[in-house]
Parts: structure tokens; C-alpha cells; sequence
């Protein structure tokens, strides 16, 4: 396979509902969708990196320049074995693992495109028909307003709720959730909020019998985890901090976590997702999909990705219409009444793109080949 042609689009969509996190609030996403183009046919891909550097190094505005002048050049023109070929093509790029996923993904998807096959399949997954569906709710003007969200979303169909945390919205707060839905599966993300200092407060989370705590130390701090989870009761469950199998193994050797939320962009695409995958479930720890808030199109792949067989606990990917009014792709996105999204058959991610809107929401375009 050969790549003619590498189309970047930056797109700009309002969010349904602000999202607001340890790191700051989001009104709307400002997105890469990168589209590879081989004789005629073209594959997707969604680059994962937020408005800012605050989740992790990458933003929008760098990611665009390091897809355009290191990631693309590195495979445009050339023979490709397969999408499997791909990541190492980008490994000498160091970090900017979404501007490097993106287009892998899109890759990805051309090639399964090509084999008139669904992206699941072509990833080696298909191990479930349907995916199971959790949500990530967002830090609230009041906890009222999160109580009457967590309502909704359970009245959806979805099995466990995620609850944002950060210093000040956390022990307290926690306390009312529970004791309002005693019996649900609840757990909590602080992206990085806290220090090894604050392990006294962080342990009061103990009583509240939570599935897991996300990321609660440094984004790139795997020992202060492991000294953590060795006085706590509560799995760690590791977001930002792994970026790679290698990390992966790493943590897990020295026990700095119990679960793994793999995000595609984060470990640069599905050869590496892969890997963390298969590291996580030689050493018996599950792991689950995480989501940046994504389109249609990442969304697709996150679904393509959670139905590799260690994906056993609900993700983070959950329906179109909790992100936008109108989504890129048709169908959008939808759940199930028992909170599952099912898995579509169709060639590549499953989904059409919706050209019209695309073109509508794209605010920047650039060709490179
Ligand atoms: O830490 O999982 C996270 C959104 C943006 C950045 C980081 C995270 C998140 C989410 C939202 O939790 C997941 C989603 O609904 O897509
Ligand atoms: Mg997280």
C-alpha cells in the first residue's frame, strides 16, 4: 500500500454541555480528523489532543504542525507493508503520540477499507458484539446538578458512572453521590490533581467502596502510584501516565496501578494500544477504553479497539449525542437501553461520513502530497 495523498482537517464543534476536569472547563473541541488517501480510497483517523497542553503535552496547535511536517512526510509515497508498519515509521518523533495516532488510525481504517473488512476485525478484535458503556461526568456548578446527571445517565442505561475530582470537589461530594445511589458502579478521575502529600485525604476515598481512582498523582509519575496504591484500598486505574507497553509493564511490575485505561491517541494509535493491551492481560489486570471527548470518527475506532478480549469493564465511550447536536458521522453514535453500543459490520470503522457537515464545521484544511 502506498499513500498519495494525507488531507488534514481542523474542525470547531460546540459541545452539548461544558466539560470541565481537574485541568479546566471545555466549551468546544477544536479537532484533527486526518484522512489518508490511496488510489481513491480513503481512510480516517481523529487526532485526540485537547484545546490546551493541560492532559498532557500535546494541544490542537501543536499537533497540526507535527502531523503535517514530521508524521505525514514519514509515511507519504512509501511502500507500506501493512498499517502495522506505520507506528515505527513515527517512533522517532519523540511524544506527540495523537498527532502520530491519528494518523496510524486513518491508516488503520484505509486498510481494512481496502479488505472490504470492519475495522474490529482487522485489528484482530470481535471478541464481544457489543461494547459496554459507561459515562465520564465532568466537575458541576453544584452537586445537585451532578446528582440530577448521574440520574440521567443511569435512567440511559449506563453502567458506571465516572465522576471528575480535583481539590476542593472531591471527599464531600463523593460522600453525597453515594449516598444517593448506594449500590452503583462509581468511580473517580483527578487527571494529576493530587501530590504523594495528600495520601491521608486521598485515603478517606476508601470508604465509599469506589470501582477504581483514575490518575490521582503526576502525569508521568509511576512510582509516587505505586507508593500510593500500596496504602490504598481503592485499584488505581492509569490514565496519563502510560504512554506506551513498555510503561505499561514497567507500572504494572512495580504494582502502581490495578487497571489501565488505554486511550488510542495517548499511546500513539493501535499497534501500541494493542501491545498495552496484551501486557495488561498477561499480567491479569483488565484494562478499559478511555475517550477524549472525541467525533464520530475517533469514537468509531474507540469502539473497534474495546472489542479486543481484556476490554472487560466499561469505558469511557458512550453516545453521539452527550458531545453534539449533530454528529460527523450517520449513523451518530447510539447506546442501547442496557448500555451497550453495538458493533457494526460494515468496512472499515462502520460508520459514513457526513461530508456536508464536515465541510460545514471544518475551519482549516491542508493537503500535504
Ligand atoms: O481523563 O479520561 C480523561 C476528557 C478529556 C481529557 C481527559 C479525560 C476525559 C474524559 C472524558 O474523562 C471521556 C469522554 O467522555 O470522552
Ligand atoms: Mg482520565
Amino acid at each position: 500500500m502506498k499513500i498519495d495523498r494525507i488531507v488534514l482537517r481542523q474542525l470547531r464543534m460546540p459541545l452539548v454541555h461544558f466539560f470541565e476536569t481537574s485541568f479546566g472547563r471545555t466549551y468546544h473541541r477544536d479537532i484533527i480528523i486526518v484522512e489518508v488517501v490511496s488510489d481513491g480510497l480513503s481512510g480516517w483517523g481523529e487526532v485526540t489532543a485537547g484545546e490546551n497542553p493541560f492532559y498532557n503535552e500535546e494541544w490542537t496547535g501543536s499537533a497540526w504542525p507535527i502531523a503535517r511536517d514530521y508524521a505525514a512526510p514519514a509515511v507519504l509515497h512509501k511502500e507500506l507493508g501493512s498499517a502495522n508498519d506505520v507506528a515505527p515509521l513515527t517512533a522517532h518523533i519523540r511524544g506527540h503520540n495523537m498527532a502520530r495516532g491519528g494518523l496510524e488510525a486513518a491508516i488503520w481504517d484505509l486498510e481494512a477499507r481496502q479488505a472490504g473488512k470492519p475495522l474490529w476485525q482487522h485489528i484482530g478484535g470481535g471478541h464481544r458484539r457489543e461494547i459496554p458503556c459507561g459515562v465520564s461526568i465532568g466537575i458541576q456548578d453544584s452537586v445537585p446538578q451532578l446528582i440530577e446527571k448521574i440520574e440521567r445517565e443511569l435512567k440511559a442505561g449506563y453502567r458506571r458512572i465516572k465522576m471528575k475530582i480535583k481539590p476542593g470537589w472531591d471527599v464531600d461530594v463523593v460522600r453525597q453521590v453515594r449516598e444517593r445511589f448506594p449500590d452503583i458502579l462509581l468511580m473517580v478521575d483527578a487527571n494529576s490533581a493530587y501530590r504523594l502529600a495528600d495520601i491521608a485525604h486521598l485515603k478517606e476515598l476508601d470508604a465509599f467502596h469506589l470501582m477504581m481512582m483514575e490518575q490521582p498523582l503526576g502525569h508521568d509519575e509511576i512510582i509516587d502510584h505505586a507508593t500510593l496504591q500500596a496504602q490504598l484500598e481503592t485499584p488505581i486505574c492509569l490514565d496519563e501516565c502510560i504512554r506506551s507497553a513498555h510503561q505499561a509493564e514497567q507500572a504494572l511490575r512495580m504494582k502502581a496501578g490495578r487497571i489501565i485505561n488505554i486511550k488510542l491517541g495517548r499511546v500513539g494509535g493501535f499497534r501500541e494500544a494493542k501491545r498495552v493491551h496484551d501486557v495488561a492481560q498477561a499480567n491479569g489486570v483488565p484494562v478499559w477504553c478511555g475517550g477524549m471527548l472525541e467525533s464520530g470518527i475517533g469514537r468509531a475506532h474507540n469502539i473497534a479497539l474495546a472489542t479486543l478480549p481484556n476490554f472487560t469493564l466499561p469505558g469511557d465511550v458512550s453516545a453521539s449525542k452527550r458531545y453534539w447536536k449533530r454528529d460527523i458521522i450517520v449513523p451518530e453514535v447510539e447506546t442501547t437501553s442496557h448500555g451497550t453500543i453495538a458493533v457494526r459490520d460494515a468496512a472499515g470503522f462502520g460508520y459514513e461520513i457526513d461530508h456536508d457537515f464536515l465541510r460545514e464545521v471544518t475551519v482549516r484544511e491542508e493537503v500535504v502530497g
